[in-house]
This record gives structure tokens, sequence and C-alpha cells, in this order.
């Protein structure tokens, strides 16, 4: 698969060396690789690290996703989901009862949940003693459901309207129960192309600086990349490197989600060409890619919902090892465009998996395997 001969054509032998080796990708090799014609051939060297970290196991949870406002204060211009206000068409503000009620109605289903994901706008006005509260509620529930919630960006919004720091936030989120927090608001993090997608937010020193605190406190984080807009190769290079080296110091990332733009309620239109069909091709580049520059990170999520339920198995031949969930119920791409279904039963996660080459293993919030059958795990 990985033959010599063919890689050289490619320019690209002393990439696949570095690979084979599982030695650091530079920045210039993830730009030669996105450069490169073959989208195979960077696929089968994915592969080949994928496999080394997992075999052929490929992951999913039993999630119910929460999203408790869309009222938002950073007026991201990519953004389907947020309103500016209460009293605005298609805005929302859940209250502690509405997010119990969603709870207890995901686990009076047999899912049995593995893991609860809540995450918002950045209201104006709802105070962090709010969020604890719910935190605790859904504690007291269900003691053993793993909390994932909460960007770096809402902590640096609640810190802010405290007037606390966000090392304080996170104690006090932790301290009610939090386990987990989500990888969203990274965007890209180039300081050129930021203000123009999401002036008012958290920019990419504050999101990596919260990174660090979350796991010194030993909260596991995940990360992401919104591509497919504005950007170029080069600033996916960068946003990737910068998330290498922060893991280099603080090594609390699990996973690692890609996550495509998508355009069709967004206030960011593209320009034609980049908005047809070959936006499949990229996706599973930007996978390939993003799993061999990111060699310090375990996971690589392709999320069913915004790569919809047709890419995002083929992206497990092309370095991801993870498909998120069974989700319930999910706005921020569905207000954006998503065609995707609300969800997923675990049958039909499964059964995408096995179709598609690959042992499904059910696992929890931080990756801890439930159901490990595979071959790999049986030896
Ligand atoms: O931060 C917003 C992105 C993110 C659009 O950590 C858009 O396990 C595409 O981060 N097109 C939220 N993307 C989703 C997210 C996430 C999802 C699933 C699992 C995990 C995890 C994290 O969605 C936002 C933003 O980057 N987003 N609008 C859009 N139009």
């Amino acid at each position: 698969m990985l033959d010599a001969t063919y890689y050289a054509a490619l320019g690209l032998s002393s990439i696949r060396e570095k690979v084979l080796a599982g030695e650091r990708l530079s920045p210039e090799d993830g730009l030669t690789l996105f450069n490169c014609p073959d989208i195979t051939a960077v696929g089968a060297l994915a592969l080949h690290v994928r496999c080394r970290l997992h075999g052929h196991k490929a992951f999913y949870v039993v999630n119910r996703q929460i999203n408790y406002t869309n009222v938002c204060v950073n007026g991201c211009t990519f953004c389907a989901f947020r309103r500016d206000a209460e009293d605005e068409p298609g805005a929302f503000v859940l209250s502690l009862d509405d997010v119990l009620a969603r709870l207890r109605a995901a686990d009076a289903t047999p899912l049995h949940l593995d893991e609860l994901h809540i995450v918002g706008g950045c209201h104006p006005t709802r105070p962090l003693a709010w969020f604890e509260e719910m935190i605790r509620a859904v504690r007291a529930f269900n003691s053993n459901l793993p909390v994932k919630a909460f960007t770096a960006v809402e902590i640096e919004h609640f810190a802010r309207l405290e007037g606390i720091s966000t090392l304080e936030v996170l104690k006090r989120l932790q301290n009610a129960g939090l386990v987990m927090m989500p990888g969203g608001g990274a965007e890209i993090f180039d300081e050129t192309l930021r203000p123009q997608i999401c002036p008012h937010k958290a920019d990419a020193k504050a999101w990596l600086r919260i990174q660090g605190e979350a796991h010194s406190l030993g909260i596991a984080t995940n990360c992401t990349m919104l591509f497919g807009h504005i950007e170029s190769y080069e600033h996916r290079i960068d946003h990737l490197c910068r998330l290498r080296e922060q893991q280099d110091k603080s090594g609390g990332f699990t996973c690692f989600i890609p996550l495509p733009f998508l355009t069709e309620h967004s206030r960011l239109k593209l320009p034609e060409d980049k908005v047809g069909p070959q936006r499949g091709l990229d996706q599973l580049r930007t996978v390939a890619v993003s799993r061999l520059m990111l060699d310090n990170i375990p996971h690589l999520k392709a999320y069913w919902i915004m790569m919809a339920p047709k890419l995002a198995p083929v992206a497990l031949w092309y370095g991801a090892d993870d498909l998120d969930g069974t989700i319930t119920e999910e706005r921020i791409g569905h207000m954006a465009g998503a065609q995707s279904a609300q969800g997923m039963t675990i049958e039909e996660l499964e059964h995408l998996i096995r179709e598609s080459g690959f042992t499904p293993v059910r696992r929890n919030a931080t990756f801890n395997t439930l159901n490990d059958e595979s071959p790999e795990a049986r030896q």
C-alpha cells in the first residue's frame, strides 16, 4: 500500500519515511500533503497512523446534546445558530427544568447515556451560578453520567461577566461536576482572519490558554478547526501546529474534530468555486492531513452531523477513528443547513461502522471503552 516508488514519484519520499518511523512532520510537510493531487496516497499514510493507534476500531458514544441557548453576544459572521436577543425570531433560552426534561426523556429510552454534551451561545446575563446549579442537578439525577460542557469561549465569557479569572471559573465548574470540555470555538486561529469571522470571540491566545488551564486541573478537552471558508491551506497548517504545540505543553486534548463549514444559512457567503462537490474531497484530505500532523492527539472525530452520514464513515479510511454519537437533538449544524438526521440509534451507528469495514467500539465522554470486542482487545 505504501509503495516507496509511488511515493517518490509524488515527491513524498521523506514524508513517507517520517510517517513510517513515527517522526514529526513539519509545517512544510503538511502543506505538501494538502497540495498533493493524489488524496488516496495522503489517505493511506493517515490510515497507517490511525491503525497504528487504534487498529480497525471505530469509536462511537451514546450521548445527548443540549444547547441551553442560542442568544449570544459574540456576533460571529459564520454562525447561523446565534441570535442577538431573546425576542428575535428563532431565539431560545432553556430553563433548568427544560434541560432536566430533555435529560429525563433521553434517559427514559434504553440508551443509558455515556456522555451529556452541553454548550450554548454566550448569553448576556445568565450567571455562572446557573451553570453550576445545572451541572449539580444533572449529577444528582445520574452521578455516573459524564458531563462534557462549555467551550473555552463560554468559559472566557463567564469569567468576564463575573469579573473573575478563567481558572477560577474552571475550578468552580469542576467542583460542580464538570469532567470534560468540548472543542468548539477554536474556528481558525489566524489573527488576520479571526476579526472577519468571529471578531468578538476569545482570541487564539485566550482559547489555547484556557485549554492549558483546564488540562492543569485534570479536565480533559477536545479541540476543533472550522475549515472550508475564507482560510487557506497555510492557515489550516498554522492552526494544527498551534494545537500540537499546546498539546506538547499541557497534554489534555483527547480528540480533534475538523468541522467543515456549512454555508446554507450562514451570513458568510462563499464564492461558487468554494461550495461545490469537490468539498467532499477537501474534507477527506483535511481529515488525513490533520491525522498526520497531530501526532500527539490520540483521537480524530469524523463528526457525522457536519460531514454527513455518507462521508463520515469514508473518513475512517482517511485517519478518523470516531464518529461521535447518538446525539438526539442538534441545533448548531442544522440551523446552518445540515441535511443529516437529528440523531442515530446504536444499531444504525454500529451498522454504519461494520459496513465500512471497522469494528464498532462504544466509549464514554473521556474515551474509556465500554464494549470493546475488537480482535485487538481479545488478544
Ligand atoms: O464552535 C458553527 C462550529 C462548533 C458552523 O468536542 C459550524 O466532542 C460548520 O464544536 N458550519 C460547535 N460548523 C460544534 C463542536 C463540536 C461538535 C461535536 C462534538 C464536539 C466535541 C464539538 O460548530 C462551533 C463552530 O466551530 N460551527 N457554525 C457552520 N455553519
